[in-house]
C-alpha cells in the first residue's frame, strides 16, 4: 500500500465509513507486520485528531455478564447519538472460544448499525497483560472520532492493571453472592473501579450484594486519586433494567473528569504507559529471538559456564541497543 492508498483509506476511515475503519484497524493491530513508515503516517494523522474519546473499561469474572451489560451500554449511547467503538479482550488460550463467540454474539444486533464498531482481540501481551495491538488500536480509534471506547476485560491479573491504567472510567462488575469478590474488595485485595455493578439484578440475591457493596464503599479510602467516591448500582443486562441510570452515573464520572481538568491527564497517561507496553512487547520477542538463536556465541558462552545471566544480559542489551 503507497502513501497515496493510505491517505485515501483514513480519509474514507475519518468520514465513518466502517468498511474502511476496519482496514484501517487490521493494519495498525499488527504494526510489526506492517511498513513501519506506514504506521507512522497513519497514528501521526490519527493521533493529531485523537485525544477526545471516552475510553470505559468494563472488568469482572468471566459470566458475569460483561457482554450482555455492554450490548445494553451501546444502545443506550447510541440514544445519545455517541459513536461507540467496542474492543473485546480474550486470551487467546482455546478454551475460551466458547466467551470469544459468545462475545460476538451478544453484540450481533448492532453490527448493522453504521455508528458501531466492535473488534475482539487476543491478549498476547507479555506478563498476560494488554497486547501492543489494544494499545495501537484504541489511539486509533480514538483518533477516527469514536465518542465512546469500550474495553471488555477479562478480569484478571495484569490486564486488569492495564485496563485501568489506560481507561477513563471503569466499572467492575460483580453478581450476587459474589461474596469472595467482596472480601476480596474490603481488604482492597481488588483493584478500585469508579461504578460498582452488581448484575443480574433480576436474581433475588442482588439486593444484598448491592447493600454489602455500599456498606464496603462508605469506607474511608476508597475514594480515586481524581478525589471521585466510587458509586455502586444494581442492574439487569438481561432485562436491561438500571442501564439508563449505569450510563446516567458514566457521563456524571466523565464531567467530574472534564471538570477537573483530569480527562487530558488520562489520556497523557494511557499514551505513555501504552508505549511501554509495546516497548515490552517488542523487547519480549527479541529476547525470545535471541535464545532460540542456539548458536549465538552469548548463548554458548553461558551454555559452557563462561559467562554468568547477568553479565550475558547486559551484553545482549548492548547489541541490541548497537553500544
Ligand atoms: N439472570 C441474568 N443473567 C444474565 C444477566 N446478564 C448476563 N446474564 C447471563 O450470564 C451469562 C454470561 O454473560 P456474558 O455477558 O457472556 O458474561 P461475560 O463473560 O462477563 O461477558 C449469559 O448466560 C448471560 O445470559 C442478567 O442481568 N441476569
Ligand atoms: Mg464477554
Amino acid at each position: 500500500m503507497d502513501r497515496g492508498q493510505v491517505e485515501a483509506l483514513i480519509d474514507k476511515a475519518v468520514s465513518g465509513d466502517l468498511r474502511s475503519i476496519s482496514k484501517l484497524i487490521s493494519i495498525v493491530e499488527f504494526p510489526a507486520e506492517a511498513d513501519p513508515h506506514i504506521i507512522e503516517a497513519i497514528m501521526r494523522n490519527l493521533m493529531g485528531r485523537g485525544g477526545r474519546a471516552h475510553v470505559i473499561g468494563v472488568t469482572g469474572s468471566p459470566g458475569v455478564g460483561k457482554s450482555t451489560l455492554i450490548s445494553k451500554m451501546i444502545s443506550e449511547f447510541r440514544r445519545k447519538q455517541y459513536r461507540v467503538a467496542v474492543i473485546g479482550i480474550d486470551p487467546s488460550s482455546p478454551f475460551t472460544l466458547g466467551s470469544f463467540m459468545g462475545n460476538r454474539i451478544r453484540m450481533q444486533i448492532h453490527s448493522s448499525d453504521p455508528g458501531v464498531f466492535i473488534r475482539s482481540m487476543a491478549t498476547r501481551g507479555v506478563r498476560g497483560g494488554l497486547s501492543a495491538s489494544t494499545v495501537m488500536v484504541i489511539e486509533a480509534l480514538d483518533g477516527l472520532g469514536f465518542d465512546k471506547i469500550i474495553v471488555e476485560s477479562v478480569g484478571a491479573g495484569q490486564t486488569d492493571v492495564d485496563i485501568i491504567n489506560i481507561s477513563h472510567t471503569i466499572l467492575n462488575l460483580l453478581m450476587p453472592g459474589a461474596g469472595d469478590e467482596i472480601q476480596a474488595l474490603k481488604a482492597g485485595l481488588m483493584e478500585i473501579g469508579d461504578i460498582y455493578v452488581v448484575n443480574k439484578g433480576d436474581k433475588p440475591e442482588a439486593d444484598l450484594t448491592l447493600k454489602q457493596v455500599i456498606d464496603v464503599l462508605s469506607y474511608e479510602g476508597f475514594e480515586r486519586e481524581t478525589g471521585w467516591r466510587p458509586r455502586a448500582i444494581k442492574v439487569s443486562a438481561v432485562m436491561g433494567t438500571g442501564v439508563e441510570e449505569l450510563c446516567g452515573i458514566i457521563e456524571e464520572h466523565l464531567e467530574y473528569l472534564r471538570r477537573g481538568g483530569y480527562f487530558r491527564d488520562v489520556v497523557v497517561k494511557r499514551r505513555i504507559y501504552g508505549a511501554q507496553i509495546v516497548l515490552r512487547h517488542i523487547l519480549e520477542s527479541r529476547v525470545d529471538e535471541i535464545f532460540r538463536g542456539e548458536g549465538s556465541f552469548i548463548v554458548k558462552m553461558l551454555a559452557n559456564g563462561e559467562i554468568d545471566p547477568f553479565t550475558a544480559s547486559i551484553k545482549i542489551l548492548d547489541r541490541l541497543l548497537g553500544r
